[in-house]
């Protein structure tokens, strides 16, 4: 998450300067038909910055071109009023659910009606005392619309309601939902605004680029949770480089509304002031400033590199081979995980391009790092028709799948083949045992693919596909027979237990005779 950003507030915030008129009509009250007041934007500036002010103070003109000083914040109410209508917005461009079709169409009348409702907050002026008709600054007169009056009293009631309640955007998030990577690379993300408690901010406008690729969005707009709907990057499947860097921004308004006191500089000279109006009086308090714009900005690397596997896919010693491995292998394309957070078998993990099978499976141990080196096999082999231990190293907590072609016919499809499905391991060593079908091939090679991901796969993991994260190694292994033992003697005495115990070196294909029967087997420093 990005830090928040600088406020953007010009440099001198503390002096405004007003220049002149700029939006809006002339009106007057009921009980002083002669008196026009300009109700509207004025124009001018803060520090050296365009700025555009409301009055406050509906009894004492506005001075041009003569300082005014900051005199603290708004009330809730105006506050609420410039962050959400501030200055104006032409009609239909805001999509305001207040507008309808009896409303004010127009800046002018926009910006008056605006001007009605902070006068309502700031100087207590009922819409109702309003007389019925209005100006425009060229002169030209008309009946005051209905619907200026009618819009004052709808920004006023939304004011009334919701004032307070909604805080500025302070922060935005890019967060990654999910990444694939058939038929080409794809991400989707949010991106979530808060305010300084966390809070989701609502109606947002974040616009969005990447650094490579395509956007199915480049704006965006937050819902009541403060979320953007998922937007999707795309890119190419043979991209180079495998990243891009999505930045979001948004110009958020500040809700302040700064109050501005007119100053009379002692002895100096005259400030001019509107035409319209009175000369400014000494303890004129006056406008309100600008709500200011803020840019608040997170970026977010997204990355498919991936880690594949290598067992061999194709025809090898008559046998074929159709251990998915690669992009294009089977139906889901070979074993792969994204590679991230350092989440792995052994000492480490290397990203490929694509899997890389070859006979002795150590195509991607081959390739720069080999990091195909998170299991250990016993020293004198697999043997078939009984017990084995392996031990499995892994980074962090999390779960193996693993799958052993027994069989030796070129696939994990087969009975028992399936050896460890969600096994949880901790991080460091893991001893595992498993037995081998005394059906498993001597023969042949027998491969072996294992799947390390963080996340409990729950069943949805197979030998091929595609995983959010984690690594994926495969192994060949012989498999061979229990080695033969032959009992020549042995003394047992009596136990009040049954099974007697007999402990040998090895399990073997052993010769009983003499009316001995092999009930149970064990191996050594395993319990039975
Ligand atoms: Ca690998
Ligand atoms: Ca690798
Ligand atoms: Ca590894
Ligand atoms: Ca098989």
């Amino acid at each position: 998450m990005a830090p928040p950003q600088d406020r953007r507030l010009p440099d001198d915030i503390s002096t405004a300067i007003v220049t002149d008129k700029d939006m809006g009509v002339y009106v007057h009250r009921k009980q002083a038909p002669s008196e026009w007041i300009y109700a509207g934007t004025f124009q001018g500036e803060i520090g050296d910055q365009p700025a555009k002010f409301y009055c406050i103070d509906i009894d004492n003109p506005i001075a041009f071109y003569s300082p005014y000083r900051s005199d603290g914040p708004t009330s809730p109410e105006i506050t609420y009023i410039l962050n959400h209508y501030y200055p104006y917005v032409p009609y239909g461009a805001r999509g305001d659910e207040l507008r309808g079709a009896t409303e004010v169409r127009g800046k002018k009348k926009e910006a008056a009606a605006i001007q009605l409702a902070i006068w309502y907050f700031s100087d207590g002026i009922k819409i109702n005392e309003w007389a019925d008709g209005f100006c425009f600054q060229s002169g030209v007169c008309r009946p005051f619309s209905q619907a200026i009056k009618q819009r004052a009293r709808k920004i006023i009631q939304d004011a009334e309601a919701n004032a307070g309640s909604t805080q500025p955007a302070e922060t935005l998030e890019i967060q990654i939902i999910r990444r694939e990577d058939t038929p080409q690379l794809t991400a989707q993300f949010k991106v979530i605004a808060r305010d300084e408690n966390g809070n989701g901010v609502p109606h947002v406008t974040v616009n969005l680029n990447a650094t490579n690729g395509v956007l199915s969005d480049y704006t965006a707009i937050t819902g009541d949770n403060g979320e953007t709907p998922l937007i999707t990057i795309t890119l190419p499947m043979d991209s180079a480089p495998l990243t891009t860097t999505v930045t979001a921004t948004a110009n958020v308004v500040i809700p302040q509304g700064t109050r501005y006191v007119h100053v009379l500089s002692s002895g100096g000279s005259s400030p001019s002031v509107s035409p319209d109006c009175p000369p400014p009086h000494e303890k004129q308090k006056l406008v309100l400033a600008t709500p200011t714009q803020a840019t608040r900005q997170d970026t977010e690397s997204v990355s498919w590199e991936r880690d594949f596997g290598d067992a061999p896919n194709g025809s090898l010693g008559g046998i074929i081979y159709q251990y998915p491995t690669r992009l294009g292998d089977g139906n889901n394309g070979g074993a792969r995980h994204f590679v991230n957070n350092g989440i792995y078998l052994g000492n480490g993990v290397d990203a490929e391009p694509d899997g890389q099978p070859s006979g002795d499976a150590d195509g991607d141990d081959m390739n720069d790092v080999s990091d195909e080196d998170g299991v250990l096999f016993p020293p004198d082999g697999l043997k078939r028709g009984q017990e084995n231990c392996i031990r499995v190293t892994a980074s962090v907590d999390g779960y193996l799948n693993a799958w052993f072609d027994f069989n030796g016919d070129g696939d994990w499809d087969d009975e028992s083949e399936y050896v460890f499905a969600d096994y949880p391991l901790t991080a460091g060593t893991n001893d595992l045992c498993f037995t081998i079908p005394s059906s498993a091939t001597t023969e042949k090679r027998v491969y072996a693919r294992f799947r390390f991901t963080q996340d409990n796969p729950n069943g949805s993991l197979s030998y091929d596909g595609l995983w959010s994260n984690g690594e994926v190694e495969d192994y060949w292994v012989s498999v061979g027979s229990p080695t033969a033992v032959i009992l020549s003697s042995f003394s047992a005495g009596a136990q009040a237990a049954d099974p007697w115990r007999i402990a040998f070196p090895a399990l073997a294909s052993i010769a009983l005779a003499g009316g001995i029967e092999l009930r149970r087997y064990f191996l050594p420093n395993h319990k039975p």
